[in-house]
């Protein structure tokens, strides 16, 4: 206690109950009049911070931030302050109520980021309640003058209802609005500590919640999941050194190379601006029109035409990271990486004529898909691969590493194994999680960092930016889907539905007023990896590598199975017959003939047109080989999760033969296959032999398209009742057309008959996928193997 000739110090007290100036004796006084345990800890306060800002009486670390000492910063000065009181907002911090709070301070604290918990609602026996809280005794009329009258202006109940409903949309983003999403986790196989510092691989067997977005590009939110499209595989790491998100696509390459083109490439694939068609395809003029100007698409159109962009569901896509990246360990050392997202699942794909059908049958076909599998426990899995190579080595590669339209084969450089995905949770709401999830390529955490790919470093600045309109405002981290899980202690502050009540008067660093704090990190924070450039010029323009265009596009192409290949011809030639300008498609032959003399011919054929002079070429080097990659067929990837998940139609109609069928669906179900008994109607259906069946959906509210395979059991009856049904016979020859595995049991063949569908290959050998009175084993066989390609024939004979 300060006194002054033995009696308690009062000077500078009124000071203390001041706001503005105060003597320049940092001597404290000792009471501040009448005992009040708010003035008190406002004693505490003021004598507190004028403590903690006495005890940083300079910057140390100026000197730190210039020159060489500027590559490593250090730990940002700070002091612990004397008590909680130190650095408070307010003395009155410690009065309590059921709003406010406890009364203790959060020291160190902030509570937005905890867990999802904290803002899951359920109003399980409660009642309803205004946005204020207010219980709402009539929810079913506005309040009125007279029963017959006008509605009151008073009515508040009505306008905040009204109001809140007005303005439930927010802008969907510009590209990849349609998408589907579920929670999970990545595993790490091992300690990856030698290769990078990054949280989730520093240990074997360490877990980091995720959250996965999967999109198609060009459609808008409500559009079909089954477009011709490349898909979005984004994943936000919730690491415990803040959010990673590797925001990648299905396709591990790109239109275009550099950021610059993006909005050309995105204004052309859209709907025409005049009348705002096609929705969600690429099957227009501006599109391709645009593609065959920059020819640097080449490669990026072989993948797009290929059945990557109709997959089968997002659970049987492979993800890629696009560009390359950095990796950096503790030491400083960097690796370039690429990433490789390998599904269990397998790759499958659908057909383009079912993908067509589905958009009608089953728009949310890939989100239904997703949701399922993961609601029956049937968790899909990913493997994390990288491609792990040095400076030298990218310097002898015949492409540029920062080129996003060129991949690394796996024969270069193969994969290293280093965890595994794996979506257990679907979210509780779409619209918070799903549709306010915010991904962005600059979300890197220590240990990753960008390269100078031209394209990754325009995104770095676009997913920032464009989440401004979208989630309106600077504070879209504070949206629960998006804080991550470990603190979040900076100087921002305002701004738009802020959440966070920053507690203390210091909003800006350096500080000695709060200690110091917030600090900056040092060595344990996040460091750019020091980059070496050469003399070098401020400049626009690309590389001369990047001026090679059709190297990969032909490695893809022929690395592809004849079956492939063929559907590749065929989607330029659906894609090219849509298109009205013939120059627009004269251009792409010309772009095709320098890849590859079969495929631009086939195209030419479809289109009734000779094949061209080649597109001239931007660069006179010679045009890389490489040798085929098998890796690059989706073919190569049939899974390991065998018929887990895939839907099985049976065929029921009366007199089908129900203790089969039974027999059939438990065995189906016990293989992990999701088996529907499928009728001209709902209801029950007698079944020779055994209690009647329930009919589980009608032919025409589950068509074809939407199973992977189908059986009709025996019973001559039933097979005359469906056979009377167009729906039935359409259903059989679309099964039939989509090379789906297809089993008929004793009088069953006769349905096959009458929808004329052939049981063996044109040639007179055995079709695999058609198992006539075949064991069920064979079936779950062909089924596990997924479609029987080698029925399939150009155009389609059924
Ligand atoms: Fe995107 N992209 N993109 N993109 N992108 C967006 O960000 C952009 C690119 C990808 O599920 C937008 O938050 C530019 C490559 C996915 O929420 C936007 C360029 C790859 C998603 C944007 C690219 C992607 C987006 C729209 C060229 C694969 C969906 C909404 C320089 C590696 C993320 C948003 C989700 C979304 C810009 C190119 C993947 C506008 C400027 C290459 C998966 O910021």
């Amino acid at each position: 206690m300060t006194t002054i000739n033995n009696r308690p110090s009062t000077d500078g007290a009124g000071s203390v109950l001041s706001t503005a100036a105060g003597p320049s004796d940092p001597t404290p006084p000792s009471r501040l009049g009448p005992p009040n345990p708010i003035a008190d800890r406002l004693l505490e306060k003021v004598a507190n911070e004028k403590q903690l800002a006495a005890d940083m009486p300079f910057n140390p670390n100026k000197p730190a931030e210039y020159g060489d000492a500027a590559r490593t910063p250090p730990e940002g000065d700070h002091r612990q302050p004397a008590s909680p009181a130190t650095t408070g907002s307010t003395a009155t911090e410690i009065a309590s109520s059921a709003k406010v709070g406890s009364g203790q301070p959060p020291v160190g604290e902030n509570p937005t980021v905890a867990p999802l918990d904290r803002v899951r609602v359920d109003p399980s026996n409660r009642h309803l309640t205004t946005n204020q809280g207010v219980p709402v005794a009539d929810n079913q009329h506005s309040l009125k003058i007279g029963l017959r009258g006008p509605t009151a202006m008073e009515d508040f109940i009505l306008r905040e209802k009204i109001m809140h409903f007005d303005h439930e949309r927010i802008p969907e983003r510009v590209v990849h609005a349609r998408g589907s999403a579920a929670h999970g986790f990545f595993e790490a196989y091992d300690d990856f500590s030698d290769l990078t510092r990054a949280a989730p691989f520093a240990a074997k067997g360490k877990r980091t919640p995720v959250f996965v977005r999967f999109s198609t590009v060009a459609g808008e939110r409500g559009s079909t999941d089954t477009a011709r499209d490349v898909r979005g595989f984004a994943v936000k790491f919730y690491t415990d050194e803040g959010n990673w998100d590797l925001v990648g696509n299905n396709i591990p390459v790109f239109f275009i190379q550099d950021a610059m083109k993006f909005p050309d490439l995105v204004h052309a694939a859209k709907p025409e601006p005049h009348h705002a068609m096609p929705q969600a395809q690429t099957a227009h003029d501006t599109f391709w029109d645009f593609a065959g100007l920059s020819p640097e698409i080449a490669h990026m159109l072989m993948w797009i035409m290929s059945d990557r962009a109709i997959p089968r569901s997002y659970r049987t896509m492979q993800g890629f990271g696009v560009h390359t990246f950095r990796m950096i360990n503790a030491q400083g050392e960097s690796r370039y990486v690429k990433f490789h997202w390998t599904p269990l699942q397998g790759t499958h794909s659908l057909v383009w004529d079912e993908a067509v059908r589905i958009s009608g049958a089953d728009p949310d076909f890939h989100r239904r898909d997703l949701w399922e599998a993961i609601e029956s426990g049937n968790f899909p899995e990913w493997e994390l691969g990288l491609q792990i190579f040095t400076e030298e080595q990218a310097a002898s590669f015949p492409f540029d590493i920062l080129d996003a339209t060129k991949i690394v084969p796996e024969e270069l450089v193969p994969l290293t194994p280093v965890g595994r995905l794996v979506l257990n949770r679907n979210p509780d709401n779409f619209f918070a999680e799903t549709e306010q999830v915010a991904f962005c390529t600059a979300h890197v955490v220590p240990g990753i960092d960008f390269t100078n790919d031209p394209l990754l470093q325009g995104r770095n600045f676009s997913y920032l930016d464009t989440q401004l309109t979208r989630l309106g405002g600077p504070n879209f981290h504070e949206i629960p889907i998006n804080s991550p899980v470990v603190q979040i202690q900076n100087n921002q502050r305002d701004g738009f539905h802020r959440q966070a009540i920053n507690r203390g008067r210091v909003n800006y660093e350096p500080n000695s007023l709060g200690g110091g704090c917030p600090f900056q990190a040092g060595k344990m924070g996040f460091t750019s990896f020091p980059e070496q450039f050469a003399s070098v010029d401020k400049v626009r323009g690309n590389p001369e590598l990047f001026a090679e265009h059709y190297g990969q596009a032909r490695l893809f192409y022929q690395s592809q199975t004849p079956v492939e290949q063929a559907h590749i011809a065929n989607a330029f030639r659906f894609e090219l017959t849509r298109v009205q300008t013939p120059a627009v498609r004269a251009r792409i032959l010309a772009l095709l003939a320098n890849i590859d003399a079969g495929l631009v011919a086939k195209v030419a054929e479809g289109l009734g047109m000779e094949v061209p002079a080649p597109l001239p070429r931007a660069s006179d080097a010679p045009v890389p080989e490489y040798a085929p990659s098998p890796a690059l067929s989706l073919l190569s990837r049939p899974g390991q999760t065998g018929i887990a998940t895939r839907r099985v139609a049976i065929l029921v109609a009366p007199g089908v033969d129900g203790a089969s069928v039974r027999a059939i669906y438990a065995q189906l179900l016990d293989a992990g296959a999701v088996p529907r008994l499928v009728g001209n109607m709902l209801g029950k259906v007698q079944a020779n032999g055994d209690a009647p069946l329930d009919v589980e959906i009608s032919l025409e509210a589950g068509p074809s398209v939407i199973y992977d395979a189908m059986i009709v059991p025996d019973g001559a009856q039933a097979v005359e009742a469906l056979a009377r049904n167009a729906h039935a016979i359409d259903f059989v020859r679309e099964q039939y057309r989509h090379c789906k595995p297809i089993l008929a049991l004793g009088a069953g063949a006769g349905l096959l008959a009458r929808a004329m569908v052939p049981t063996s290959l044109p040639d007179g050998s055995a079709d695999p996928g058609m198992l006539v009175d075949a064991p069920l084993g064979a079936f779950i066989e062909a089924l596990a193997s997924h479609r029987a390609y080698v029925r399939e024939t150009d155009p389609p004979l059924v």
